[in-house]
């Protein structure tokens, strides 16, 4: 047996014990060198896993393509094993530990055998920092080691931090055959364990992120203190060049990204905005002792969303992917650069689809629709400092202070353009009444409305009921909490339009945000909390009708009564356990609503 490079001996028997099992050919650490990626690059090539884009266009970015039927993360399939079932909650697919461990050991066994085992010693968030937790991935997919190099930390610096520190989360992940009727996405949150098997796709198989950086997360975040959410971070310049944090959950695919790297639009530009992008996906919060709330962003890459993403909505984002950037499941052109609906410039009259099929504009399949080019999920995964607004505190230990939290959703009605929360505890209400459209991001049926409470439903490693304690307890325990907000950029007019033009224009609802919180601007108060004056969203520059903004801040009373029915179903399925605080914001509100 090769010696390994570690003197933890937790690790290795791990690390021996898991090889036993898959059966690898050989067992290879990942140093974080460059001249280790470049092999593995090479070696891709070579296999298939990925195919080489233009290098003189493209320097360093390579395409790969899932199986047809892996391209998105795969909820039914995903589970928590805690001993007890109520742990996991209603929120939660659930298994016993032993039936789990049991029922992937057979699909693992053998499953590397013909292939390596790679080892990934990777850190959540800055090494060393008191945020900071370490994980280490054992897998048998190079496309899982070269895009986690661009999402974590990884390497021989958080093997020489195990050394000092024994705790990491064992991460176990085999490509085996691809087959969705053997594929499981595991968590044992009370082994700091997760298991996945069977699937090549992002969410699924780079386990630092939401299974990690979320489910395993948020179950010790809750015992541990501090919140581990799926939200956005971005730095807001204001003109005097004072720095504004804030946080958004919005559910997948419906707009963290794409907010966290705004550009201002022209009309608030003069004023002297800059943004700061601290992260897209996922924020780790804890009450410093200074008693407000301060995030770091545990990744260092995006895994974005390519359909949409051009110059006009996303110029950062255009400038971050044109380099050491792998892309998933997008068009190739015949150049060898890339397309996906929704890109820059002329459709292209040729290209290779995600599927790897000739294709061509216009073509139809049996049952009439559209074959798209690239997949409605496909992504980027690219490294943060590639982007130009990248926040220059990104590595720093602390993180930076939050003085905003922002829900929001996809909703083609009801919810306004913004309104704020009368306090945190229903501001923690608003948040756990969210619902949105459901999207590409994961499998199932698009476009239903389903709750999805701070944007966490897919990504709470436990009981929700005791999610939602724990964040009300969250700030009992803070003397400057933030202040809680609902934003909607999706709400449509009766033509079905969007009445909102959104992405950089959102700068525009920030900008009041932050006036609210500096108690620069009054309010209106409503039902469902505080409604700008039309007159304090500064709309230079933007043609919009003031009849449209006023229609976008409508709070319509009956739609929101309706709305009370689907809250109620939600709450309901907790049974005891939900918090009496959420019944109590129940009543209010409905009691608010009665009123004239
Ligand atoms: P995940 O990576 O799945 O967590 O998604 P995300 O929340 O980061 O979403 P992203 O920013 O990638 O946006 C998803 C889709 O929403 C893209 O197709 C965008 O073009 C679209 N989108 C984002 N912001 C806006 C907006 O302000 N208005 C409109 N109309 N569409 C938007
Ligand atoms: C999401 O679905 O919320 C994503 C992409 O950010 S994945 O990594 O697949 O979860
Ligand atoms: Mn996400």
């Amino acid at each position: 047996m090769k010696k390994f490079p570690t003197t933890n001996k937790k690790l290795a028997e791990w690390v021996n014990k898991m090889a036993k099992l898959c059966q690898p050919d050989d067992i290879v650490w990942i140093d974080g060198t460059v001249e280790q990626r470049k092999q593995l690059e090479k070696e891709a090539l070579s296999t298939g896993e990925l195919i080489e884009l233009n290098q003189d266009k493209l320097p360093g970015c390579f395409l790969h393509r899932t199986a047809p039927d892996d391209v998105a993360r795969t909820e039914h399939l995903t589970f928590i094993c805690t001993k007890i079932k109520h742990d996991a909650g209603p929120n939660n697919n659930w298994m016993s530990p032993a039936a789990a461990y049991a029922k992937a050991r057979v699909i693992f066994k053998g499953s590397m055998s013909g292939r390596t085992m790679y080892v990934i010693p990777f850190s959540m968030g800055p090494v060393g920092s008191s945020f900071s937790k370490i994980g280490v991935e054992l897998t048998d997919s190079r496309y899982v080691v070269l895009n986690m190099n661009i999402m974590t930390r990884i390497g021989n610096e958080v093997l020489r931090q195990l050394e000092k520190d024994d705790h990491f989360t064992k991460c176990l992940h085999s490509k085996a055959d691809l087959n969705i009727s053997r594929r499981l996405i595991l968590h044992f949150p009370e082994d700091n364990t997760i298991w996945s098997v069977g699937s090549g796709y992002g969410g699924n198989v780079l386990l630092g992120k939401k299974c990690l950086s979320l489910r395993i997360a948020s179950f010790l975040a809750k015992k541990e203190k501090w919140l581990a959410e799926h939200m956005l971070i971005m730095g807001i310049e204001e003109p005097n060049g004072h720095i504004e944090y804030i946080a958004a959950a919005f559910p997948s695919a419906c707009g963290k990204t794409n907010l966290s790297m705004l550009l201002p639009p022209e009309g608030l530009r003069v004023k002297g905005y800059r943004i700061w992008t601290v992260g897209d996906d996922i924020a780790w919060m804890r009450v410093d002792s200074d008693g407000s709330l301060w995030a770091v962003n545990p990744e260092t890459g995006f895994f974005g969303v390519a359909p949409g993403t051009n110059s006009s909505t996303n110029p950062n984002m255009v400038e971050t992917i044109k380099k050491n950037t792998i892309y998933t499941n997008v068009l190739l052109k015949k150049d060898g650069t890339v397309w996906w609906e929704g890109a820059d410039g002329e459709v292209p009259n040729e290209g290779i689809d995600w599927l790897g099929r000739p294709w061509k504009p216009g073509l139809i399949d049996g049952q009439g629709n559209i074959i798209k080019g690239a997949n409605s999920n496909s992504r980027f995964t690219a490294p943060i400092v590639n982007c130009p607004g990248a926040s220059y505190r990104i590595d720093q230990h602390h993180g930076v202070p939050i003085s905003a939290i922002i829900f929001g959703g996809k909703r083609a009605h009801l919810a306004p353009l913004v309104y704020e929360s009368f306090n945190w505890q229903h501001g923690v209400f608003v948040g756990a009444t969210m619902a949105s459209k459901r999207t590409a991001a994961q499998v199932g049926k698009l476009g239903e409305v389903r709750r999805d409470p701070m944007a966490m439903f897919p990504f709470c490693g436990y009981n929700m009921a005791y999610y939602f304690a724990h964040w009300l307890d969250m700030g009992k325990r803070m003397q400057k909490a933030p202040k809680i907000f609902h934003v909607n950029w999706f709400r449509r007019g009766s033509d079905g339009k969007f009445l909102w033009p959104g992405f950089s224009e959102n700068l525009r609802v920030l900008e009041w945000i932050l006036q609210r919180c500096s108690n620069k601007v009054g309010a209106v108060e409503t039902a469902i909390g505080y409604v700008p004056y039309p007159a304090d969203i500064d709309l230079t520059g933007l043609q919009l009708d003031p009849g449209i903004l006023e229609k976008l801040l409508e709070v319509r009373k009956q739609e929101w009564r309706e709305e009370l029915k689907g809250i109620k179903g939600f709450f309901k399925q907790f049974h005891k356990d939900l918090p009496r605080e959420l019944w109590d914001e129940f009543e209010l509100l409905q009691k608010r609503l009665k009123e004239k």
